[in-house]
């Protein structure tokens, strides 16, 4: 008789794991939700994906090659939970001692005239060249403020330099410079893509983006499209551990169409609200490169996911270089709107004039420093007033 209540207790013993093991599953399977407030913990490091090179395509998008399953890069991490570093953003002024140092002088040289003279012109014109703001703004800056003084609207120095402050930020304003970000069904990403030559800041913005669009409360997939160099995709890796963010990467020299494309998919399918995709910026040669971009931003929209920012990041050192870099990548892609990187490091700030004016497009964010928090929007009222202050 024994052995019937042995069999009988083993019987429900199984029976319980059982069940057990079946509700295991089905909580492991359930969609998770991306938290609205991301709960505190412990900063961990993204896990790294485990990857497949991708099959070398150049010459159409992996989604119209039909990129079979075992050809997409690995799924990512576990959903974000983890905070971005904390950061405090700087303001204008306290960081643009380069440029201030440029205008500040002949500022102080015309007000300490006794009128306005030739030589007030003379400074003035040499000032605004210098710090890049280019030949066409400074002529239409200059010739509105003569017409004044002729008409002894304007009589003194100190007036002119306050003119010429109120136009200079009047020719900046009114542009719109909010980033564009597209709440939608779940499961569709906005997409922002960061283009331009290597070295600009593309990767250091995106690791500074991401904090601030964590902070904000959206959840975050940095896609590492920077196929070109290994150390590339390790420094998105590290930005994106930083960020509070997840990250896709591919092997390197992979097809970084492939890698963006799996981006938006990981994101797609965990309810990841953006995703920031680096991108190369060098290829063998420049038609390559502008031919790469092009596949890039057409695989970006190819799934669920919607590209909603193009943004080019120039380096405000280059100056006037800079410029002729931007038109080539305005032509290749549609360009949404400019991240002027480095403006703490030159004193060509004129550089935002001489950007809109001849790109036609608004400078929405600003490189201030290297660190997390440096990067600011751009307001031109502030910038300007960082210019002129004493
Ligand atoms: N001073 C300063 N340095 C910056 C800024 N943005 C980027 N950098 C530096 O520029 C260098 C190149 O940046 P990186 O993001 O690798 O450029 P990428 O090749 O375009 O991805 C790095 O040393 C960054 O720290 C900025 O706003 N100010
Ligand atoms: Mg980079």
């Amino acid at each position: 008789m024994t052995w019937i209540y042995l069999v009988l207790a083993a019987v429900v013993i199984l029976f319980g794991v059982g069940v057990l093991l079946l509700n295991r599953r089905r909580a492991s399977t359930r969609p998770v939700a991306p938290p609205t407030t991301p709960p505190r913990v412990a900063a961990k490091p993204p896990r790294p994906a485990t990857v497949k090179p991708p099959a070398p395509s150049d010459s159409a998008p992996p989604a119209a090659t039909g990129v079979a399953d075992e050809d997409v890069i690995t799924a990512p991490t576990d959903v974000v939970t983890d905070e971005p570093e904390s950061f405090v953003q700087p303001r204008f002024r306290d960081r643009m001692a380069k440029s201030r140092a440029l205008l500040g002088g002949v500022f102080s040289g015309v007000r300490g005239r006794a009128g306005i003279t030739d030589e007030s012109w003379d400074d003035l014109e040499q000032a605004l060249l210098r710090a890049d703001v280019g030949v066409r703004v400074t002529n239409e800056l200059l010739n509105g403020l003569r017409l004044r003084v002729k008409s002894k609207e304007i009589t003194e120095p100190a007036g002119l330099l306050t003119a010429l402050q109120a136009d200079m930020i009047a020719h900046l304003d009114g542009a719109d410079r909010s980033l564009t970000f597209e709440p939608g069904e779940p499961g569709s990403p906005n997409v922002w893509l960061f283009v331009g030559v290597n070295g600009v800041g593309k990767t250091t913005t995106i690791g500074k983006v991401g904090a601030q669009q964590r902070e904000l409360g959206r959840t975050v997939l940095m896609a590492a499209g920077d196929t070109f160099r290994a150390a590339a995709a390790e420094q998105l890796a590290t930005w994106a551990q930083r960020a509070g963010s997840q990250l896709v990467r591919g092997s390197e020299g992979g097809d970084p169409s492939a890698v963006i494309f799996d981006g938006v998919e990981s994101a797609s399918a965990r309810n990841i609200d953006l995703v920031l995709a680096d991108t190369a910026g060098r290829l063998h040669n420049k038609a390559n490169l502008m031919e790469e971009l092009r596949k890039v931003r057409r695989v970006a929209a190819k799934g669920r996911g919607r590209v909603t920012e193009v943004l080019l990041v120039i380096d405000a050192t280059t100056g006037q270089n800079g410029l002729t870099q931007a038109r080539e990548f305005r032509e290749a892609t549609d360009v949404t709107g400019i991240v002027l990187t480095k403006l703490d490091g030159s004193a060509k700030g004129g550089i935002v004039f001489a950007i809109e004016t001849e790109l036609g497009l608004p400078v929405k964010l600003v490189g201030l420093g290297e660190t997390i928090g440096d990067l600011v929007a751009f307001e031109p009222t502030e910038f300007i007033e960082a210019l002129f202050a004493e």
